[in-house]
């Protein structure tokens, strides 16, 4: 059994292009998961946090791991990219959220899908809905309909 899952990626400290690139082929890479579509990467201006302006995309897997063992790759890939977690929301080399996985909601200690912030995030919800326009969040409805509201972050397709 496969499921579609969606992974968050951000960087804004290194080459934050280059780690990018090299973590979405890396996911296509993970056991028992094929990458299936990947967004633009697109340059954001931080939301709650410091340092550089951050590269963000979006991947979608196709994967035969569980969640938390496909986070426990995903923490993986954070680690050999030389993630560093000084304090909160601190510039980062790597950041890799799980999303959303199949139509699953999840809520363990450390794990919480659909990603609890996910809609109020264009360096999200731009890339996803350039993916699947269509795509729908469990228990919050069509993606779409929450553009609106983060039309006015900074967010441009490199
Ligand atoms: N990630 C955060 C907090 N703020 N801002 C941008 N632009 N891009 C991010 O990936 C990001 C952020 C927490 O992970
Ligand atoms: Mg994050
Ligand atoms: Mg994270």
């Amino acid at each position: 059994m496969s499921v579609l899952a969606y992974i968050g990626i951000g960087a804004n400290l290194g080459d934050a292009r280059a780690t990018i690139e090299a973590a979405l082929a890396r996911l296509g890479q993970l056991p028992q998961t094929q990458l299936s579509a990947q967004s633009s990467l697109f340059r954001t201006a931080p939301i709650d946090a410091s340092g550089d302006d951050f590269i963000n995309a979006v991947a979608r897997v196709e994967t035969g791991l569980s969640a938390p063992a496909l986070l426990e790759q995903l923490q993986s890939l954070e680690e050999m990219a030389g993630r560093e977690r000084p304090y909160p929301n601190a510039p980062r080399t790597l950041d890799l959220d799980l999303l959303l996985y199949g139509e699953q909601k999840i809520n363990t200690a450390t794990l919480t899908v659909p990603h609890p912030r996910m809609t109020a995030r264009a360096f999200v919800l731009i890339p996803l809905l350039q993916i699947d326009p269509f795509i729908s969040i469990p228990g919050k409805g069509a993606a779409h309909q929450f553009a609106p509201a983060v039309a006015g972050q900074a967010i441009q397709k490199i």
